[in-house]
């Protein structure tokens, strides 16, 4: 079939998951050495759960199935039944983990907005409930870095820290959602360790932008690992020869970091291409990682129907509210497919 005839792959924006694994990743899977994870003598599990606690400089680290369950054992390990959890507005523990802060964990989420979705001290404090015996009372401290839904923004680490100390000092664990903490890393040009030095718990996923297939961490003490393990056997999270999920993660833990930067480049380039067709609107500079969310009012037309008739095109993304819609890049999606979706969206969204 001559070239031109031959169908383009879609560009799929949906989400830096999306990503499938490199072959180097591959390789590491059909030749990992595996054991029974539940006796925790997976060696390769054990390799890849003692380098994320160098990477992160802490004490232990213990890999899970999903970020998700990572969230969800954190909270479930720091917390009673009946306490509450003070999150931002649109957390992802709130907004996409199936309410299990409250079905599994059993606390209540008490919410806080905040720009860019960057919390600070000062809305944190009026949100803790006083130890009255009648109030349920905080438990936590949960905190998101990157941001997903304000569009991959970073803390300052300066507030980060801050909200940590008045945190202890108020007797309060924090725990970090660090899905994408290394994307944070490279936009800040700071180390992982350094950005989550002072939170007690930190998760992050090897399945987004890091690319691999399967996997997330939670890193913190060893007094608090040993808990959480036994959370996660709770939780069903209990894996036996995961050494092959590991494999490709201990890949991505080595390699992905180096070239993140790619896709915060390609995200910005995404960005500035969209701000100048007639009818969305976004701010490039404010796209300082790998997400982008863009509002879409001024075409008339709704998210849902820009992204149907993108998907025709053989573009994907996703709408996340009636005129907002969220591109995420990645290393499957390199400068050229980016401009082949700028035309492509250009083209969908001009009068006819
Ligand atoms: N996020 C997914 C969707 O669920 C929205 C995505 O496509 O971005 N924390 C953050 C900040 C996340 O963005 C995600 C996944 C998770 C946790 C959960 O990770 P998984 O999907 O491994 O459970």
């Amino acid at each position: 079939m001559p070239d031109a005839a031959k169908p383009l792959s879609p560009i799929d924006l949906r989400s830096d998951t999306v990503t499938r694994p490199t072959p180097a990743m591959r390789r590491a899977m059909a030749e990992a050495e595996v054991g029974d994870d539940v006796y925790a003598e997976d060696p390769t599990v054990n390799r890849l759960q003692a380098r994320a606690a160098e990477i992160f400089e802490r004490e232990a680290a213990l890999f899970f199935p999903s970020g998700s369950m990572a969230n969800l054992t954190a909270i479930k390990t720091w917390t009673r039944h009946g306490t509450e959890v003070i999150c931002e507005a649109q957390a992802h523990i709130y907004l996409y983990e199936m309410a299990g802060v409250a079905a599994i964990a059993g606390c209540m989420p008490n919410t806080v907005p905040a720009d860019s979705g960057v919390l600070t001290w000062d809305l944190i404090e009026p949100a803790i409930r006083p130890h009255i015996y009648y109030r349920a009372q905080t438990a936590l401290i949960e905190l998101e870095n990157t941001h997903n839904m304000h569009g991959g923004t970073v803390y300052p680490p300066e507030i980060l820290n801050d909200i940590c100390d008045h945190a202890h000092a108020a007797g309060l664990p924090v725990h970090l959602d660090g899905a994408r903490i290394f994307n944070a890393s490279v936009a800040l040009g700071r180390s992982v360790a350094d950005l989550t030095r002072k939170v007690d718990s930190v998760m992050f996923c090897l399945s987004k932008g890091l690319g691999a297939p399967v996997g997330s961490l939670l890193a913190g003490s060893r007094d608090f690992i040993d808990k959480a393990r036994v959370t996660r056997k709770l939780l069903g999270g209990g894996m036996r020869q995961a050494g092959v999920l590991a494999a490709a993660g201990l890949v991505a833990l080595e390699e992905t970091p180096k070239i993140l930067h790619r896709d915060h480049e390609n995200a910005r380039h995404l960005a500035e291409g969209l701000a100048r067709i007639p009818g969305i609107s976004i701010d490039p500079k404010k796209v300082v990682t790998n997400i982008l969310i863009f509002d879409v009012t001024g075409t008339g037309r709704t998210a849902a129907d820009v992204c149907a008739a993108l998907a025709k095109q053989n573009v994907l993304c996703g709408a996340t509210g009636k005129h907002a819609i969220r591109m995420v890049t990645h290393y499957d999606v390199d400068r050229a497919a980016i401009d082949r979706a700028l035309a492509i969206v250009a083209s969908v969204v001009a009068p006819h």
